[in-house]
């Protein structure tokens, strides 16, 4: 069986590749997500993709995880939560009652290079590690990261 690992990305993220190019470039999702899944067929594991605008639809998506997890079928999560970065502590909650699962929190923007409510995370300390400020580039690095550490060979 071809373990998963889940890319999920939180509110506007929709958004990528029409406005603000200058902060996150010219890929839309739709191509991100692509590249998340040649990325994944070249390192042996299959890609889901998921994004939603609501806080809820992450969190019912980190409990399914956590299934899949512990079910062997899921390797972990690369996690974009957009502004809720900076706000939800139930999406922390919700990754810490998931436990043992890695996330890895990923950010296209050097955050810390920007406004500074957006110095603090509420999911960095329930993460596994974080990728920042490499563009879309990043998504690609966390996989990485995720089978380097959590695979079959890490
Ligand atoms: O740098 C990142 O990846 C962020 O997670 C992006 C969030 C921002 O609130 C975080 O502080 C850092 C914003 C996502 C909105 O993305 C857009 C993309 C194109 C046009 C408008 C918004």
């Amino acid at each position: 069986m071809t373990r998963q690992i889940l890319v999920l990305n939180g509110p506007n993220l929709n958004l990528l590749g029409t406005r603000e190019p200058a902060q996150y470039g010219h890929t839309t999702l739709a191509d991100v997500e692509a590249q998340c899944r040649a990325h994944g067929q070249a390192l042996g594991y299959g890609v889901e993709c998921f994004q939603s605008n609501w806080e809820g639809a992450l969190i019912d998506k980190i409990h399914e995880s956590g299934r899949l997890f512990r079910e062997g079928v899921l390797l972990g999560v690369v996690f974009n939560p957009g502004a809720l970065t900076h706000t939800s502590i139930a999406l922390h909650d919700a990754i810490k009652g998931v436990e043992t699962m890695p996330v890895v929190e990923c950010h296209i923007s050097n955050v810390h290079a920007r406004e500074a409510f957006r110095h603090h995370s509420w999911i960095s300390p329930v993460a596994a590690g974080i990728v920042v400020g490499f563009g879309i580039e990043g998504y690609l690095i966390a996989m990485d990261a995720l089978v380097r550490k959590f695979g079959s060979a890490g």
